[in-house]
């Protein structure tokens, strides 16, 4: 045998990745056979030690860092190599190592993120990372400097670059891994020899299946609590192989290999160095936090008007009222129809008198058939030639819901233009106050176009990452289509960013206010403009347990703003399952309850008593927490925090708490506990090391880091309070249009030395760029020496007249003699000694100045 061919199982590399090859055909190509049974498992044909690849030449320095020329002497068993690469390696920040291989002599599509990402240029001097390099073949280690661990090395397995398939092979620091999504899957991924596709596709989210969005990033726990991550800048189809070794392998099918890699060292860094690269995401609406409902099937304005009124009648909190397709006139996007939704703009005035907000669906596919002259978003778009080309420069024409259809490009500026104008004249009409943009991946329901597609390599490539359809074309555009920037081949998996990019702005532009855009697909960037939604969970147990790692994927990739459809979207949801599903999307950082249009309702009130009154019990918590929720999302906005925070995140060094996915945290200060099965009504929660309070009735847990039984009967969600913490919060009301003019209060959670600390982030909630104008609120609260004092450190919006209501105390060992409010008597206060809390009730201080609250022991 072979002494090249000696590597563990485990440490192989596929060679056949391209196709099936015979024992023959491997070792033409130089490769190593083991015919061991593989079913999903190590790769018969791998690549020997030293397999022939790129030769490097001599490293030149540059302003920020270094290149090289890669040469191949000999070609690859691949269809048009580019035998000459340049390497660039940049270090773009302490943290932050940059490195690209392209062909030097002609240009390759690049991928381009809408402009405006801030550079954030921090010292570069004590850079967490060292390189080194291997010559022949080519390869590269990156490690980090502390420790010299290895981050990064790719001499596991050649480099392969040619015009359709390029190929990278890296170890990793460890096997927890997370990110590369869109997937059904926990948030620890599974490396036991799976492939991951990132190709965006309408797909209801089930195992092994390319979904929605592509996000080319991956984050891992190094052993002791540091990590590093890794983005690939690439749009174009790719498939990412995970092996046990621990490694894994990128194949793109164009573009370029532009690699980012971050250091951290603690996870929050990671994550914060991949939005320097891809932006941070944007500050919401404060009403867009609140409750939102919807459904396909609300098929008049009576009906929808009615659904509102069923949910004000009942008491249960909501900020917005949706419409899907069902308001479009022969479901055609910018019309609605004059029968059903006759009296639409009436409607969404009224919606709007009474605090409520209003949205509506937007589907990308501009219909074709109309006659000339009756639908201008058509007629004009022609005019103005903003339509995808197919190769032989026609429109193409799909076929989605109004019938065949038209797709803009959104890379075309004449495009984004076109785009607003039409949203300015329905906005005229129909006042919506955000737009929820579907089928952007983009979906068609014929493969292609209607004509099929043209017989070439784009349309069949060498090789073809496994995608649902097995065909890049399939449910979707053809992929030599011709956009303004490139091919669809190209920028198929940038669709839903370019429409959210350009609906953000043409939103902006036209109403003057904070855009609010929820899009279906999705590609790094799109929290800058955009929320997401995960798309069509069935309603069942397993779709619920599995969005929390979903909603928290998202965090991973810079799109807070994300929820599931609440109580599912497929089939028919149950009572019990529902009711479970209210609580957990109580703590979706964007939470809707959404359906199908065949299923039974699933609208809050069209259940039992005791299910209703659950539910509103959620829904009055969530709006109770809505200040402390939105101060997270400023911090999202400005500083590149997670709002809904994976356990390892917040618990780095906590073994425990690698692979944790049944809860999650919001921000650093709760942690939320879901029942996920049905017939459940107690469950075992872990409690990272410390004290935690429960957040209904503050009885103390002391955790030493395990884990818990807690009672979770039907009505309740275990949400924790850690010990240290201070909640800014506010009585809750039917809208945030109520609920932010109502009084606030604290809930503040003594460590054992008394001590606490909370943040509060506050403005008109709806006007754009607040804080990059300074007009806003931020206070400060610190608990101590039996005291609360408030410290505001900016007063500038929108407090004038708002009130501390109260404050509940978690922790208190012993009952005060008194309570005092900035030196005056309070009488309205309880203190229970069975479990230690303090409440302070008939406050009135305004927020606005500095208070006190102290208690004396
Ligand atoms: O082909 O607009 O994911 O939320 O209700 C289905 C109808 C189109 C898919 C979305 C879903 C929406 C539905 N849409």
């Amino acid at each position: 045998s072979d002494d090249r061919c000696t590597m563990s199982p485990e440490s192989r590399f596929d060679c056949a990745r391209d196709r099936v090859l015979s024992q023959r055909e491997c070792e033409e190509r130089g490769c190593c056979y083991d015919p061991l049974p593989n079913f999903a498992g190590p790769p018969r044909c791998f690549y020997p030690h030293l397999y022939p690849g790129y030769k490097m030449g001599p490293l030149t320095t540059t302003l920020r860092g270094q290149s090289a020329t890669l040469t191949r002497a000999t070609p690859s068993y691949l269809p048009k190599d580019i035998p000459t690469l340049l390497l660039e390696v940049t270090e773009e920040t302490a943290g932050c190592l940059h490195l690209t291989l392209k062909d030097p002599s002609s240009q390759r599509y690049e991928v381009q993120l809408p402009a405006g990402v801030p550079q954030r240029k921090t010292d570069i001097k004590d850079v967490l990372y060292t390189t080194e390099y291997q010559s022949d073949p080519f390869g590269f280690i990156v490690q980090r400097k502390s420790n010299g661990r290895v981050i990064m090395n790719t001499t596991v397995a050649p480099l392969l670059f040619a015009d359709q398939y390029l190929q990278l092979s890296t170890t990793l620091a460890s096997s927890l891994v997370s990110g590369l999504g869109e997937h059904y899957t926990s948030l620890i991924l599974d490396l036991n020899w799976t492939s991951l596709t990132l190709w965006n596709r309408d797909m209801a989210p089930h195992a092994d299946a390319n979904l929605y969005g592509s996000h080319p990033f991956y984050i891992v726990q190094e052993e002791d609590g540091l990590s590093d991550g890794v983005f690939l800048l690439n749009s174009n189809a790719i498939e990412v192989v995970l092996q046990p070794t621990p490694a894994l392998t990128w194949v793109s099918t164009g573009g370029i290999l532009d690699l980012y890699i971050f250091l951290g060292p603690d996870p929050q860094s990671v994550i914060r160095q991949y939005l320097q690269v891809i932006g941070y995401p944007m500050m919401p609406p404060y009403w867009s936090l609140g409750f939102h409902l919807c459904r396909w099937g609300y098929t008049t304005t009576k009906t929808t008007r009615h659904v509102a009124q069923r949910m004000q009648d009942a008491n249960f909190p909501m900020d917005v009222q949706w419409n899907d397709l069902d308001y479009a006139n022969k479901r055609r996007v910018f019309t609605f129809d004059p029968w059903r939704f006759g009296d639409l703009p009436e409607m969404v005035e009224e919606f709007h008198k009474r605090g409520m907000k209003y949205i509506l669906i937007l589907d990308p596919g501009i219909s074709s058939t109309s006659p000339p002259g009756t639908y201008p978003p058509f007629d004009d778009g022609l005019k103005r030639d903003v339509f995808i080309k197919n190769a032989t420069g026609h429109i193409l024409i799909g076929q989605v819901w109004p019938g065949p259809t038209a797709f803009p490009d959104f890379t075309n500026p004449d495009t984004r233009q076109w785009w607003e104008v039409c949203i300015r004249d329905f906005h005229s009409k129909v006042p919506v106050d955000g737009l929820w943009i579907d089928m952007n991946e983009p979906a068609s329901f014929v493969q292609g176009s209607v004509e099929g597609c043209p017989d070439n390599d784009l349309e069949s490539p060498p090789y073809t990452p496994r995608v649902v359809g097995g065909q890049l074309n399939s449910g979707t555009l053809c992929m030599s289509a011709q956009q303004r920037l490139s091919t669809h081949y190209n920028l198929h998996n940038m669709y839903g960013l370019t429409e959210a990019y350009a609906t953000h702005s043409a939103l902006k532009n036209v109403r003057g206010k904070r855009p609010f855009v929820l899009s279906r697909s999705s590609y790094p960037s799109i929290g800058r403009f955009s929320g997401v939604w995960t798309g069509d969970v069935r309603s069942d147990w397993e779709q619920l347990r599995y969005s929390i790692p979903a909603v928290l994927q998202f965090s991973l990739f810079g799109v807070p703003l994300v929820g599931a459809d609440i109580c599912g979207f497929g089939g028919n949801t149950t009572e019990e399952l529902c009711v479970r599903w209210m609580q957990l999307g109580a703590f979706y950082p964007f939470m809707r309850n959404h359906n199908d249009k065949p299923n039974t309702p699933q609208e809050p009130y069209v259940f039992a008593k005791k299910a209703q009154a659950a539910m509103r019990s959620a829904l009055n918590l969530r709006y109770s927490l809505l200040p402390f929720l939105y101060t997270l999302f400023h911090h999202a906005h400005t500083t590149a925090d997670t709002v809904a925070r994976p356990v390892f995140m917040e618990f780095p060094t906590d073994p425990n708490c690698d692979t944790i996915d049944r809860q999650f945290l919001w921000g650093s200060s709760l942690l939320i506990s879901p029942v996920l099965e049905q017939g459940v009504v107690e469950l075992s929660a872990y409690l990272p090391p410390g004290t935690w309070y429960s957040l209904h009735n503050g009885q103390p847990f002391y955790s030493k880091g395990q884990y818990l039984l807690l009672p979770a009967p039907l009505d309740t969600i275990n949400v924790h309070v850690r010990e240290g913490h201070i909640i800014p919060q506010q009585e809750p009301a039917l809208t945030t249009t109520a609920s932010r003019r109502n009084p606030f209060f604290l809930t503040v959670a003594l460590t054992a030395g008394g001590w606490a600390w909370g943040d509060f982030f506050w403005d008109d909630g709806d006007s754009l760029d607040t804080f990059e104008m300074g007009n806003y609120c931020y206070i400060i609260f610190i608990a101590g020496q039996s005291q609360v004092v408030s410290d505001p450190l900016r007063l500038n919006g929108d407090l004038d007249g708002l009130v501390l209501g109260g404050l509940q105390v978690f922790g208190v060992p012993s009952p005060p003699h008194y309570v005092l409010a900035n030196g005056e008597t309070v009488r309205d206060f309880t203190y229970r000694s069975d479990t230690k809390v303090l409440k302070v009730s008939g406050l009135a201080l305004p927020m606005s100045k500095v208070f006190t609250v102290q208690w004396a022991l």
